[in-house]
């Protein structure tokens, strides 16, 4: 047995209830499907299907993980044409979220699991199936406070895709 899995940021619940209202802003000018507030994340390692020693293996890399805590402060909203998704993100990547990340991949790598091989783009998905590129509006910046980061499990269902926090790990 399988479970699709990735390593994320997870808002608290003041926090979601902000993205919320931003992804709900952002979607009253813009054509597409605003995202469910409870499915708003930042993804920090995709993992795809892991069978069971691959999740027990995964979840030991995040555990022996030793990175402070940080602040994101989301900025600005972007788009990307290929997945038609509109996003939140930083214009600063705190080095602490860099260095979580490459410390969770190089860790993945030597349980063998497969990872994308692209540069980490941190965003989180506030719309999908936006039809074109927006005009480009300024954010009032959303400060997140970082203490935690978590495994999640994304389960497909016949209202959609829904994710679960299974595990998460304190930083610093
Ligand atoms: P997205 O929001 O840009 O689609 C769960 O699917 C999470 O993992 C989403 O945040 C998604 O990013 C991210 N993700 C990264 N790579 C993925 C992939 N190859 N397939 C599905 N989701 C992926």
């Amino acid at each position: 047995m399988t479970q699709r899995l990735f390593f994320a940021l997870w808002p608290d619940d003041a926090l979601r209830r902000r993205l919320a209202g931003l992804a709900e802003d952002v979607g009253s000018r813009v054509t597409g499907r605003i995202v469910a507030a409870d499915n708003l994340h930042i993804t920090l390692v995709f993992l795809g299907a892991l069978n069971s020693a691959h999740r027990q293996c995964a979840e030991e890399v995040a555990a022996a993980i030793r990175c402070e805590q940080f602040t994101l402060t989301l900025d600005r909203v972007g788009y990307w044409s290929t997945p038609r998704i509109l996003w939140a993100g930083s214009m600063q990547i705190p080095e602490a979220l860099q260095s979580l990340v490459d410390g969770l991949q190089t860790g993945l790598a030597s349980c063998g699991i497969p990872l994308e091989n692209r540069p980490y783009q941190p965003h989180l998905t506030l719309m999908r199936k936006v039809g074109r590129r927006p005009a480009a509006a300024a954010i009032d910046p959303i400060s997140w406070s970082v203490e935690r980061f978590c495994l999640v499990e994304s389960v497909s269902g016949s209202n959609g895709v829904s994710y679960r926090v299974v595990a998460s790990w304190r930083l610093g």
